[in-house]
């Protein structure tokens, strides 16, 4: 048998489609997996008849490939990745590559770049979205590492990955180090963000509007034919006609107790490293860690009163404010990657990773789980202007949100009234009123901070960079702290 293309170790869900289908596009693939009775069980089942060597050890597997060799690891993210990179770099060579296929954490990836170059190896970490199906029919893929290893990777990848119906691949080079990963972790926080907000619109209509899960489904299915057209909106609209053994919907006896892995959680703590409010992410996140307290919540329900409030308009008034419901999903998702897309921005500056934003765009336009319409906007926005600092300010969108917020504040004012929990929604608001608002209150508040730290502040009438403090209380000195911002 001919030598492998490519070597792949990790025989659980994601690499074992992987691996079904790199074969499938014509390339041979050698696999390697900790608990070797799983080569065998693979190569004898699924693998059998196709172009796919089990290997027994690393040294066999290393054996077995074209160089320079190229070796994936779809394995648990952590120390088990470190720990295969220690032993491959035994049994392989200079020149060779280490690919991490798993959701390793971007400073990792930085890391292990760096010690693999050092070897005199390449390596690249790249994010694999699209869960199962994806990994098996086409995933978005985002890799980044060492510049050298794309152009022997990149014909394996653009096979393997989806593709959009012009025939783009959702796969090309996000950047040096770990600028791969980065890419892919904004991308699972801002499916955090997608499913927060499907889920609140879920709350009104359920909660407020009274719906049930049959009419909230044909709400889902009107709303995919237009511009929210995604895969989120889609698997919504079928879990809410999904009926359980009993003919009820199985949605209303799932435990509303949300779970999380931690890349939401990661997205989140990067965008305050990097000092960019990603508010809409960040109470996703929040979010679900409030699900999770669900014995607290029921007990606070009888103490502080649940929500009660209703709808009680008519049946036009009512389709009226499914309608707004909406408006304030498709406002909030806007501000949601607008925020995700500045978090990229700043990190690229300070990582020095020369970010193709409207590659991004593509990538995650097929193949993932935040796949939609909508990306394919952001992708001519930042095509037009590849230095757009917020997506807000493009003119397509700028226009959108504007004729969204009408709409947008009704749903915000109507949920507070209600007492009915909007973070996601309200919390874009927020920052879309904070964005374009030229005159915040942080006059006073350096004005607090010089107070009571001698902290200083910049004046109206003087240029910037230039710091005052006062004596406020008559009692204090003149010096004041050193300037820093933290
Ligand atoms: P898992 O994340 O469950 O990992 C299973 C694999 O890791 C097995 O091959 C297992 O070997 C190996 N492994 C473990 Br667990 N601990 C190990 C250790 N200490 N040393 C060596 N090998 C170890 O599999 P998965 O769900 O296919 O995901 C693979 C990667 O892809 C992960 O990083 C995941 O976050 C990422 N990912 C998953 C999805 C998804 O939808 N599942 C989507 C996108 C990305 P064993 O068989 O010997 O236990």
């Amino acid at each position: 048998m001919k030598k492998a293309d490519i070597g792949l170790i990790g025989l659980a869900v994601m690499g074992e489609n992987l691996v079904m289908n790199m074969e499938s596009k014509g390339f041979t693939v050698a696999v390697f997996n900790r608990t070797t009775e799983k080569v065998t069980k693979f190569v004898e089942g699924r693998a059998k008849g196709k172009n796919i060597i089990g290997a027994y050890s690393l040294e066999e597997l290393a054996a077995n490939l074209e160089k320079p060799r190229r070796v994936m690891m779809m394995v648990k993210a952590g120390q088990a990745v470190d720990d295969f990179i220690e032993k491959l770099l035994a049994v392989l060579e200079p020149g060779d590559i280490i690919i991490d296929g798993g959701n390793s954490h971007f400073p990792d990836t930085i890391r292990r770049c760096k010690y693999v170059e050092s070897k005199g190896l390449l390596y690249i970490g790249t994010g694999v979205s699209g869960g199962e199906e994806g990994a098996l029919l086409g995933p978005s893929m985002m890799p980044g590492g060492s510049p050298a290893a794309w152009p022997y990777v990149k014909p394996i990848f653009q096979a393997i990955c989806a593709h959009v119906a012009d025939g783009s691949p959702c796969c090309d080079w996000v950047g040096e180090g770990g600028a791969g990963h980065f890419v892919k972790m904004v991308h699972n926080g801002i499916e955090y963000g997608d499913m927060q907000l499907i889920c609140e619109a879920y709350q009104l209509m359920r909660d407020y509007l009274g719906m049930s899960a049959d009419e909230m489904h044909d709400v889902f299915a009107e709303w995919n034919k237009g511009e929210l057209d995604s895969y989120l909106i889609e698997i919504t609209r079928d879990i809410l006609a999904y009926k359980d053994t009993d003919g009820a919907p199985i949605v209303d006896k799932i435990l509303d107790t949300a779970g999380q892995k931690g890349t939401g959680k990661w997205t989140g703590i990067a965008a305050l490293d990097e000092g960019v409010p990603l508010t809409l992410i960040g109470e996703a996140v929040f979010a679900r860690c409030l699900s999770a307290m669900k014995e607290e919540r029921v007990a606070a329900s009888g103490i502080l009163g649940g929500c009660t409030e209703k709808f009680s308009g008519t049946c036009e008034e009512k389709k009226a404010f499914i309608e707004n419901i909406r408006c304030a999903l498709l406002a909030s998702k806007i501000i949601s990657y607008a925020q995700g897309y500045t978090l990229m921005r700043t990190a690229a500056k300070t990582y020095g990773w020369n970010l193709n934003y409207g590659g991004i765009a593509l990538m995650w336009r097929g193949g993932c789980i935040i796949r939609s319409v909508f990306l394919g906007k952001i992708k001519e926005a930042y095509d037009k202007n590849p230095e757009l600092s917020n997506l807000l300010l493009d003119e397509y969108f700028k226009d959108k949100i504007l004729s969204l917020v009408p709409s947008w504040r009704k749903v915000v004012a109507s949920a507070a009234m209600a007492g009915i929990p909007a973070p996601a929604f309200s919390s874009a608001l927020e920052y879309f009123d904070g964005y374009r608002c030229e005159k915040l209150p942080a006059n006073l508040l350096q004005a607090q901070r010089d107070y009571f730290g001698a902290h200083t502040y910049e004046r109206l009438d003087s240029p910037r960079g230039q710091f005052f403090h006062t004596n406020w209380t008559g009692h204090g000195g003149d010096t004041s702290a050193s300037t820093y911002t933290a």
